[in-house]
């Protein structure tokens, strides 16, 4: 077959023996989050019929609630991944705390946690702008058949066995990584199914593009301000153009296809970031690093970090290898000049 017309569906069957310990169970995760997205898509996309059919918090036509759009995604993603017993516990951005989950036996015989931020950008959907689910998959730490604990979540991003992002955009796209390469699915809306579009993902090494909420810029360390300042020199390939969508998913997105850079540093407001480690940098990390880029917390290798606590905010470079290693040199003389 013609790789371009593979379906997702036919793709995760043909890649389930290149894992190590494969026996079904990550394969099952990927088509239950594919399964997921699907339903979520539908609603992401009727968001701009809800003053039609009813805001938030009143009883459309139907008589039914309506359900903020990020809560609903939440329920969609956890209740998919539990009603097919394949995974032993869940963390999302929208709870405080992780679900254990048990088998309807009530076992806890399954060997991953899926850790997920299921609408992240959900302020943009006011505007019609994209945003996307992101979702990252451990294998448990604990042994089997035991309840998972704190510390199956509190791993470091290197220990990750999968991760993906949907993005909910002019096209509706699953990218997701198994550490085998990134690759992209397009949905066709009108028969549901994603179709491999985008193989291979690869970050160019350097990029033209610089991706920061410049908003901020006062309130940035000297070393983010030092390197914005340098985007902005004209040099060789510089000025570097600015883009900045304020919704990871589709910021880094658009990186990846055209080569660039997105930091969301550490700022006197947001002393440690906005972005969070676990359901957010950690993902993107490992998707970015697959194809070929390199993510930081601008000193060193985001997917290092050992975790602390579930919903931990961290600063975040990512994106073209090159440029990030910039990045990383401007912030470390800005804090040796310090001394
Ligand atoms: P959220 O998880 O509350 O949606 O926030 C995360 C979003 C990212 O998608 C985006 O990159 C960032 O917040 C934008 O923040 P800001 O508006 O401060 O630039
Ligand atoms: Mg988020």
């Amino acid at each position: 077959m013609e790789e371009r017309n593979k379906t997702l569906g036919e793709f995760i069957i043909e890649n389930q023996n290149a894992f190590q310990y494969s026996s079904g169970e990550l394969s099952r995760i990927i088509n239950s989050i594919r399964l997921a997205a699907k339903v979520v898509n539908y609603k992401v996309n009727k968001a701009g019929l809800v003053d039609i059919i009813g805001a938030a918090g009143e009883r459309n036509i139907q008589g039914e609630d309506q359900q903020k759009l990020d809560v609903y995604a939440n329920e969609v993603f956890i209740q998919t991944l539990i009603n097919r017993e394949i995974v032993c516990g869940i963390a999302s951005e929208e709870n405080d705390d992780f679900i254990t989950v048990e088998g309807s036996d009530k076992s806890h015989n399954n060997k991953y946690v899926v850790l997920m931020d299921p609408l992240d950008g959900s302020s943009n959907i006011d505007v019609n702008v994209s945003v996307g689910t992101i979702f990252s998959v451990y294998r448990r730490i604990t042994p089997i058949g035991t309840p998972v604990t704190i510390e199956d979540f509190l791993q470091p991003g290197i220990n990750q066995v999968a991760a993906g992002y949907v993005i909910y955009g002019t096209s509706t796209m699953i990218v997701y990584t198994t550490g085998h390469g990134v690759n992209g699915f397009t949905l066709n809306p009108a028969i549901g199914t994603f179709y491999l579009s985008h193989p291979n993902m690869q970050f160019s090494k350097d990029g033209p593009i610089y991706s920061i909420n410049e908003g901020n810029y006062v309130h940035f360390p000297q070393g983010v301000k030092n390197y914005i300042k340098y985007c902005q020199t004209e040099e060789e390939d510089r000025p570097y153009t600015s883009r900045y969508i304020g919704s990871l998913v589709s910021d880094i997105h658009r990186n990846m296809i055209k080569g660039g850079i997105y930091i969301y540093p550490t700022s006197s407001k947001a002393p440690k970031g906005k972005l969070r480690l676990l359901y957010e940098c950690n993902p993107m990390a490992f998707i970015v690093e697959q194809a070929g880029g390199k993510a930081s917390d601008g000193f060193g290798r985001i997917m290092e970090i050992i975790p602390t606590e579930l919903h931990q905010r961290v600063p975040f470079f990512c994106g073209s290898y090159n440029m990030v290693e910039k990045a990383e040199e401007f912030m470390l003389k800005a804090e040796l000049s310090k001394y």
